[in-house]
């Protein structure tokens, strides 16, 4: 069976969640406040975990990557962009 690109995924939602809690915060200019209010972020904490765990088959998603895969992950990255645009 085939890999499927979950692992790649997570940390590609990682990345995301960490630009969008940046720009969250530095909207009104960056305060002190703004790296305890990043650290402690909900959103940012819930994505850490699933990024890490399983990490070292992420070349190996690479490696055999589909053309559905390829298709479901360009979606998934407009849709996140999306959402941090609006
Ligand atoms: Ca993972
Ligand atoms: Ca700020």
């Amino acid at each position: 069976m085939s890999k499927d690109v979950h692992n790649l995924k997570e940390v590609m939602k990682l990345g995301f969640v960490v630009s969008a809690v940046l720009i969250k915060q530095l909207k009104d200019g960056f305060q002190i406040t703004d790296i305890p209010a990043f650290l402690a972020s909900e959103e940012l904490r819930a994505a850490v975990a699933p990024a890490v765990e399983g990490i070292t088959e992420i070349p190996g998603e690479i490696a055999d990557i589909s053309l559905v895969e390829g298709m479901e992950l360009g979606i998934f990255a407009v849709n996140e962009v999306r959402k941090l645009i609006l």
